[in-house]
């Protein structure tokens, strides 16, 4: 528990109807209690007070508001927790908030109120992740993970991992130290082996899956390429219901790449129209092409754009070579002139289902990946991978005899980088830099 009472605004300081200023610890009944004409103190837990927010200092009114009580323990931060409604005028929230801290709160650093929570007990690591995540969140993907990581999908996902773990470290010390205790089933190295084994199945099904739901959330890296005047920004635009790149009958329209996102059903892509591939002299249409060959490096899914109503020429064959490696889809467009065996499509009147079908079949099984819990975000992938690791180490030194009160030792390390992910062996300083990226009042 923390001694001081911080306070900040929790709402987007914005001109709206309403803010919210919170304040979290001990002092934070009494202090919201000096600064209205409410007795909060005699407030029930988890109640709503009308009345004014007075100075203390001039006795002046500044707002009417609404005061909600939460008392320790069954709170956000569980801590005594009090979040004042005023009106959402920048000035008057502002000045709240400021004769708050000038009677005795301190101001909350950015993320200090989901901190508390995580200090206090209240949620895991992960699960203060996910407060991020949600309010982050830009689609409804996003929202669904970020709310089963707030109701801890991840612990529940790791917890029968660190459970074993747990058990057969226990066991191994208590074969070490009371040898006499009868008891307690004596391990060996073939009863262990196996059960690593299938902790690394386990970790890398996880991991898998996570990585697979990463991609997804992070949306799929789209180059649409072809030749000049195959309808490239046609399509780009068709996918986009906008328009958003320039469409001529001119050869070498594009120049420079235009990006745009879309998101078909669950799948996001990040969509880059890129500039016709062909030889050329001209000095700006020949870095626009240079542009388009590191789109494709790049990209991690290929939409290779052929014309319909044209016989394949040499480009098209290079282009063909060239993506040949790549995850990718080859489209027919202009499908309306000249009709062709293949994945078709007629990009300049809004005829892209069959490319957008393709997409959602192709990306089907990552789909399913958001479906389960997974790990949320990079830092706790690489502690997964650390402590797959660490078991694979245990397992070596098995297969190389080594007695099992060392190899506890791997297998203590693989628990402990398991235990990081929910943030319960880490470091103070690293909770300091991840609790940073939070923003003011959360
Ligand atoms: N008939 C028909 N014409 C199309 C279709 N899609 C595009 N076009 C026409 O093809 C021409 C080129 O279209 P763009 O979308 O600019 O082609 P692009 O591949 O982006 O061309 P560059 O930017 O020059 O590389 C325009 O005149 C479009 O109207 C289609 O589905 N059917
Ligand atoms: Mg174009």
């Amino acid at each position: 528990m923390f001694n001081d009472t911080i306070a900040a605004i929790s709402t987007a300081l914005n001109e709206g109807a309403i803010s919210i200023v919170r304040m979290s610890g001990e002092d934070a009944i009494l202090i919201a209690e000096k600064c209205c004409d409410i007795p909060l103190s005699k407030a029930k837990s988890h109640t709503i007070h009308y009345g004014n927010f007075i100075d203390p200092s001039t006795q002046e009114s500044l707002d009417e508001v609404l005061i909600s009580v939460f008392r320790a323990p069954k709170t956000y931060t569980r801590e005594d927790l009090v979040e004042i409604n005023c009106h959402g005028g920048i000035y008057v929230t502002r000045k709240i908030l400021s004769i708050l801290l000038g009677n005795g709160a301190r101001l909350a650093n950015p993320g200090e109120f989901t901190q508390r929570a995580f200090l206090n007990g209240r949620i895991d690591l992960t699960q203060a992740e996910a407060v991020n995540d949600m309010i982050t969140a830009p689609s409804k993907t996003h929202m669904k993970l970020a709310l089963s990581g707030i109701k801890g999908s991840v612990r529940k996902l790791l917890e029968p991992l660190i459970d074993d773990l747990l058990n057969i470290i226990a066991t191994i010390e208590v074969n070490i130290d009371y040898p006499e205790y009868d008891d307690v089933e004596i391990l060996t190295d073939e009863k262990v082996l196996p059960m690593a084994e299938n902790w690394i199945n386990k970790i890398d099904d996880i991991l898998k899956r996570s990585e697979s739901g990463q991609f997804m959330k992070a949306g799929i890296k789209t180059a649409i390429v072809g030749k000049p005047n195959v309808g490239k920004s046609s399509l780009l635009n068709a996918l986009l219901e906008e328009e958003k790149a320039i469409v001529s009958n001119i050869a070498g329209t594009t120049r420079d790449l235009v990006e745009g996102h879309v998101q078909l059903g669950n799948i996001h892509l990040n969509l880059i129209d890129t500039a016709g591939i062909h030889e050329t002299e001209d000095f700006v249409e020949k870095i626009g092409i240079d542009r388009s060959k590191k789109a494709i490096e790049e990209a991690q899914l290929v939409i290779l754009v052929l014309d319909a109503s044209e016989e394949l020429d040499e480009m098209d064959e290079q282009l063909l070579e060239l993506t040949k490696d790549k995850e990718r889809i080859i489209v027919y467009n202009k499908a309306d002139l000249v009709n062709r065996k293949g994945l078709s499509i007629s990009a300049i009147h809004g005829d892209i289902d069959a490319l957008t079908k393709e997409i959602e079949k192709r990306y089907q099984k990552d789909l399913l990946s958001l479906e389960e819990p997974i790990l949320s975000n990079e830092r706790q992938m690489g502690c997964l991978l650390q402590a797959k690791t660490h078991v694979r180490n245990a397992i070596q030194a098995m297969n190389n005899g080594m007695e099992l009160d060392l190899v506890t030792i791997d297998l203590q390390a693989a628990y402990t980088s398991l235990k990081e992910i929910l943030g319960e062996a880490t470091r103070e300083d690293l909770l300091d830099a991840l609790f940073s990226n939070f923003c003011l009042g959360k």
